[in-house]
């Protein structure tokens, strides 16, 4: 007994000492993440990634660094998702919808109705990564945008549901609901919005409550329909090999400030309401349906954009719906 103690301690101790270099090794060695983003850098998404990798140099010397390339000036928004996949650049600021070219499934995380913070517990974040990992060789690091809903802005009044006669500019966020609602559509970047509201060249867009100020849009802007549907997906995605290649110091130190990032998520309630009062106060009047059509509307949103999905990829459909809905009341 007490030799197989004895053995016990030593053996510890043994595996401390190792530990402990180990862990001096790696911690000479800094490693610096290329970062870039799929907004703007004026935007507010990246305006309030700053703050955070501000922070993350600072405690982070030693062990872990991002070195912020720049936002769609450095690589066009639907080219991010690729640039993370070939390792090109080893982390991003994205939403799926801008990396359905990668995998298309990135578009279903719209539709996620329950907290980032719920789906890190119910298995939603690991079946996300399953997915990720497998098609898009990348990690899904952290949702940093929530509770924001997207809608239809348009110049051109209605009194139902109906988009006919109408151009709006879209992403694949809002491909099929627009469609359905007789919409003809244009698919463009963010960057391009301003100009084709300004030519004509559409109608209106697709965007969430928050951000139409940050290039302009509202001096473009009639009406917003209400309400809003699905939930503005914006995400730190890392490529998959610089992921692996993290110590264990450097993981551990990047799930930290990850989870701290996601913790300030409740900004964004507030930030909805604050932007509808600025919306309303810049003369953009809102339109409104009777509570019958409103809820089947946003009910058409839902059902066509998980048909699509279920017919896109049967399998990861039906996986990621019940971990994306909400808890049953
Ligand atoms: O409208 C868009 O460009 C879009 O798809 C999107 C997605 C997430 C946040 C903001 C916009």
């Amino acid at each position: 007994m007490k030799r197989r103690m004895m053995f016990r301690t030593v053996g510890l101790a043994l595996a401390a000492g190792c530990a402990a270099t180990f862990s001096a090794a790696v911690a000479a060695q800094e490693t610096t993440l290329r970062l870039v983003s799929a907004f703007a850098e004026n935007g507010i998404y990246v305006q309030r990634l700053q703050p955070w990798i501000k922070q993350f140099n600072a405690e982070g010397k030693g062990v872990l660094q991002i070195n912020f390339i720049g936002g769609p000036k450095a690589i066009p928004p639907f080219e991010v998702g690729n640039a993370v996949k070939t390792g090109v650049v080893d982390m991003a600021l994205a939403t799926g919808a801008f990396y359905t070219n990668v995998m298309p499934e990135a578009d279903f995380l719209k539709l996620t109705q329950v907290p980032v913070a719920v789906q890190r517990k119910n298995g939603a974040l690991d079946a996300i990564n399953k997915v990720w990992n497998e098609k898009g060789n990348m990690q899904y690091l952290a949702r940093m945008v929530e509770n924001q809903p997207f809608h239809i802005y348009t110049n051109k009044k209605v009194d139902k549901p109906d988009l006919t006669g109408q151009k709006i500019r879209i992403t694949p966020v809002y491909r099929d609901f627009f469609q359905a609602l007789n919409a003809n559509v244009v698919t463009t970047a963010p960057g391009e919005v301003y100009t084709a509201l300004e030519r004509g060249v559409v109608d209106g867009y697709g965007w969430p409550i928050g951000g139409i100020f940050d290039l302009n849009w509202h001096e473009k802007t009639k009406f917003r329909i209400d309400p809003g549907f699905y939930d503005a997906e914006v995400s730190l995605i890392m490529n998959l090999g610089a992921w692996r290649k993290l110590s264990e110091p450097q993981r551990a130190y990047l799930n930290k400030q990850l989870a701290a990032l996601e913790a300030q998520n409740g900004f964004w309630n507030q930030y909805a309401a604050d932007e509808k009062a600025r919306q309303q106060k810049a003369g953009i009047e809102t339109i409104t349906f009777d509570a019958a059509t409103a809820k089947s509307f946003r009910d058409k949103a839902y059902d066509i954009a998980w048909a699509g999905a279920e017919k896109q990829s049967p399998e990861i459909a039906k996986r990621f719906k019940p971990l994306f809905a909400p808890a049953a009341k």
